[in-house]
């Protein structure tokens, strides 16, 4: 087990750290935020749940540099979502970075260096913005290198800080990790001192957490790689089951504590845990061997299939295989005398491993839908057998642990989540009974009394599906109802459910990040001892989450809509006329030609593996079971593309175009004279550094009186999709099912690519002779930009009815738009064009009352319709 990859453990990215990484000190002087931005987001998706953001740099105008940073993120949904670590040696860097943080913020650090006076007045500071801190184990004396000294300087800080009522939750120590095997005996024993420190510290003072900088460990090896990675696994798995929570660790460059050869780990080990006086010297013999070194490949072994029945059905599940299954089920039924007995027995056994080893961080989420696709192929085996002994008097199916009904909310046709969610409970034996998409409230309060569960469970892919959560609270509120609620989905968020759910019921409103957080959640609220205790930690967790966002709320500091628009970008950069303006149709277009253009990262993010594609392949973590769901994926997309599973039909339509304010106005033809439509857009109103614009995508379109043009279009890679999915789950087969669903996502995120570069070099014609490979497509580096109504330039889903219209999507395409404004099929996307060659993707952010009154007027609705469709980016409560 890697321990690194536990569950619990939390990584903290370090790259946005002028300290530690030359390039990210190099944009930042340069003053090339976008770029720097980019990096944050890489952090992210390789895994970072939080990122460490420090500007401490002679040359840098610290406040400025973090000030401007963290409004830049800000806007950036993908790095919003995680929390940031405010890291500065210079208070008022960090008061500057607690001005700024939207979510709950973390500042690192604060010790007794300078005494209890400056302390406590900056830990009060800090409880003031809401913050967590992260404590050092620094006092007037220097920093503690024994156990001995780092258990004083933190109990004496946490009496400290919880006299003054500081939160003891919002206390992360770092109890100093140092480099050990460094030759200077007295070090050897500094991984000792620090898990020793961490377990006493974690059983003397309650809820405090515990943080450390990882790579320090191993700082004597630089330049072997594999024996660092070993160092920082089997470091980190001691150092967690010791209670460490959290620590700064490139989650791509650890080693599987499993996995790695014996006699590296038993001499690692030595070292680490300080075993034997010459475990350095024996560690530096042995890393001879390691220099330059790549891991071997495994050969497939079949010795298993000599192994008793009950030994085999254990190893498929946890494989993940369904060659034998029905054989071997048959075998244990026979054995074993009744079907009953088989599920509970080894089903059971088999399934109990594989929810520990995921939730020890040893397997990963393909890996447990495929175990459960071959637990449900058992099961469907022995139903008739089961079916038969009821009818003959006897007691039928097993009990599960616990019923959860499943449901996307009306309007919204995401799936993939919570399917996802799905199959993780029932790998965990919950009955789950799942609605699937666009579900109206009444139809899940009918259902989940009909079925009388336990725990409801709601999804949503994009925001209008807030709002409907909130019905669904408030209805089961007026019918008296008392199941808690978990809320997923990809924009669903703590601060959300907080502020706007939970007030609206009363039995437990609980958000969920992710599906390997599912059952622990579920199981608590299930068991009638812990269910109580976990619903009031949630409240009061809540409770301060509300309080930190409305205390926010209230200091925002959005400039007004005339300033704003004053501070417009202005740079007119007509685009030339359209080779082939009005509508272009691409009907059936062969799937073979999108395969070239999928970005595959997306893909593994869907399955819960964070990373890079092609690197994530040899992830030292998470590349086996990258590889493996790589191949079954390339294997399906041969079979789709040669059997024509799904359909894919596009529509482009480019038009003279001109911006009056922030409105852009579509002509009826070149004479400019009939306007044909009016697309709105919105406007950032956050505070900028002097020569930053506040971007509207209005701006990206020349104002009358210079000709000018903006494309659109629809894209769908659905049709087919949900036939084929019914098919897989009618076959138990829910790890095909959801391969295929993510499959066509890719598809259609892959037309969009295409007909993009299509565009540029021939409908529009702007780009004729651009070239560029599909590398350089994703990282869009290439003239122009295809904005779509949700993100974050354009966050009001509603705009996507101008555009079907203008298109003609759905006559065209086939393509439907809820009453939320999800298009069906589901794997679709549509977006305008933009060809201004500084057009940017960028985040409207927060906006102000004024704006949006005025948007409301622009577009015809009350102010109330306003406000509901743009709830997520309001700067304060209607
Ligand atoms: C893949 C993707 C797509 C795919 C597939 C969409 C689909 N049919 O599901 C495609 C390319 C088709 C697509 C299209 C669009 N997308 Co999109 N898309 C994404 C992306 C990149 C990942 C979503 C995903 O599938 N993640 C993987 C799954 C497994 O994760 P998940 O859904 O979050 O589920 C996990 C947890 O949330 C949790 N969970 C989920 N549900 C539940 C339920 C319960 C009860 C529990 C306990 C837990 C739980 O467990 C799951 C497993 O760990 C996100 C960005 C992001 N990084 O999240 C944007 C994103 C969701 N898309 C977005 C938008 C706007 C769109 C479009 C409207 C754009 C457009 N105009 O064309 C369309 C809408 C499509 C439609 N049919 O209407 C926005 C939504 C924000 C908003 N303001 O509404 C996002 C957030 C991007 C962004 N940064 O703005 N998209």
């Amino acid at each position: 087990m890697t321990g690194t990859a536990s569950q619990t453990f939390v990584n903290i990215g370090e790259r946005t750290n002028v300290t530690g990484s030359a390039k990210f000190r190099k944009l930042i002087k340069n003053g090339d935020y976008a770029a720097a931005v980019d990096v944050a987001l890489q952090q992210v998706e390789n895994g970072a749940q939080i990122i460490d953001v420090n500007m401490d740099e002679g040359m840098l105008d610290g406040v400025e540099a973090m000030t401007t940073f963290l409004r830049l993120i800000a806007s950036e949904p993908d790095i919003a979502r995680v929390p940031v670590m405010i890291d500065s040696s210079k208070w008022e860097v960090i008061e500057a970075g607690l001005k700024q943080v939207q979510g709950k913020p973390i500042v690192n650090s604060l010790s007794l260096k300078e005494g209890e006076a400056p302390f406590l007045h900056q830990a009060r500071l800090c409880r003031r913005y809401g913050a967590a801190v992260v404590v050092m184990a620094f006092d007037e004396e220097g920093q503690a290198d024994t156990c001995a000294r780092k258990v004083e300087i933190c109990t004496r800080s946490y009496n400290l800080l919880t006299g003054i009522g500081f939160p003891p939750e919002d206390i992360i120590f770092d109890p100093n990790i140092f480099a050990v095997a460094t030759g200077i005996e007295e070090h050897d024993n500094y991984a000792i001192e620090f898990i020793e420190a961490t377990r006493r510290i974690k059983e003397t003072l309650p809820h405090a957490k515990i943080s450390g900088g990882v790579s320090n460990i191993s700082f004597s090896f630089r330049g072997n790689d594999i024996v660092r990675e070993a160092m920082h696994s089997v470091f980190l798995y001691h150092a967690i089951r010791a209670g460490m929570d959290m620590g700064i660790v490139n989650a791509g460059q650890l080693a599987i504590y499993d996995d790695i050869p014996t006699d590296l780990r038993e001499r690692v080990e030595d070292v680490i845990l300080n075993r034997r006086s010459d475990a350095t010297e024996r560690l530096l013999e042995k890393a001879e061997d390691y220099k330059g070194k790549a891991g071997k490949a495994r050969t497939e072994d079949l010795s298993w299939r000599e192994a008793p029945v009950e030994e085999r059905l254990s190893h498929a599940l946890v494989k993940g295989i369904n060659a034998y299954i029905d054989a071997d089920v048959e075998e244990a039924r026979q054995k074993l005398g009744r079907p009953l007995h088989v599920i509970e027995g080894p089903l059971m056994d088999g399934m109990n491993i594989v929810g520990d080893l995921f939730g020890e961080g040893k397997m990963f989420l393909p890996q447990v839908v495929k175990s459960a696709r071959v637990m449900k192929q058992a099961v469907a085996y022995l139903t008739p057998f089961m079916e038969e002994e009821r009818l003959a008097g006897g007691e039928g199916a097993p009990r599960a642990n616990g019923k959860v009904l499943m449901a996307t909310v009306k309007g919204d046709v995401h799936d993939i989540g919570k399917n996802i969610v799905g199959v993780v409970l029932q790998c965990n034996n919950f009955e789950v009974v799942d609605l699937g998409v666009m579900v109206p409230t009444a139809d899940i309060v009918a259902k989940a009394q009909e079925h009388q569960v336990d725990v409801i469970g709601l999804s949503g892919l994009i925001t209008p599906s807030l709002d409907e959560m909130v019905n669904v609270a408030s209805e089961m509120k007026r019918l008296g109802m008392t199941q808690p609620l978990l809320i997923g989905g990809a924009t669903t968020s703590k601060a959300h459910t907080a502020v706007k759910i939970a007030p609206a019921y009363d039995d437990g409103v609980i958000y969920v990040t992710d599906a390997s957080r599912a059952v622990g959640v579920v199981s608590d609220l299930i068991s009638e001892e812990r269910r109580e205790a976990y619903l009031e930690k949630i409240r009061t967790e809540y409770d301060d989450v509300r309080e930190t966002f409305l205390a926010r709320q209230k200091k925002d500091d959005r400039i007004g809509l005339e300033k704003a628009r004053a501070n417009a970008f202005s740079d007119v950069a007509p685009a030339a006329a359209p080779r082939q303006p009005g509508i272009t149709e691409i009907k059936d277009l062969s799937l073979e030609t999108l395969v070239p253009y999928i970005d595959w990262s997306p893909f593994f993010a869907s399955w819960d593996l964070h990373g890079r594609y092609p690197a994530i392949l040899s992830d030292s973590v998470v590349g086996e079971a990258a590889r493996s769901l790589y191949s079954d994926a390339e294997r399906m997309l041969a079979q789709i593309v040669e059997e024509k599973w799904f359909t894919a039909h596009g529509v482009v339509g480019l038009w003279p175009a001109n911006r009056q304010g922030d409105d852009i106005v579509i002509w009826a033809d070149e004479s400019r004279s009939t306007e044909a439509a009016r697309l709105f857009t919105l406007r950032q109103q956050i505070a900028k550094s002097a020569d930053k614009p506040n971007f509207a995508l209005a701006d990206f379109i020349a104002a009358e009186g210079t000709p000018d043009w903006i494309g659109g279009f629809a894209v769908t890679a659905g049709h087919g999709e949900d036939e084929i999915v019914e098919r897989f789950n009618r076959g138990n087969d829910n790890y095909n099912a959801i391969m295929a669903s993510a499959l066509a996502d890719r598809l259609a995120e892959a037309f969009a690519e295409y007909l993009h570069e299509k565009v540029r070099r021939e409908i529009w014609g702007y780009a004729p002779d651009e070239t560029l490979e599909t590398e350089a497509l994703i990282a869009e580096r290439y003239r122009g930009i295809r904005p779509a109504a949700g993100y974050p330039a354009q966050p009001d889903h509603t705009e996507k009815e101008v555009l079907f219209q203008l298109l003609g999507a759905t006559d065209r395409c086939g393509m439907t738009l809820t009453e939320s404004f999800a298009m069906q099929p589901g794997a679709s996307v549509s977006g305008l064009y933009f060809a201004h060659p500084r057009a940017v993707y960028f985040g409207t952010g927060k906006i102000g009352r004024d704006q949006v009154e005025d948007y409301a007027r622009r577009k015809g609705w009350s102010l109330e319709t306003a406000e509901r469709w743009l709830a997520p980016i309001l700067s304060y409560t209607p």
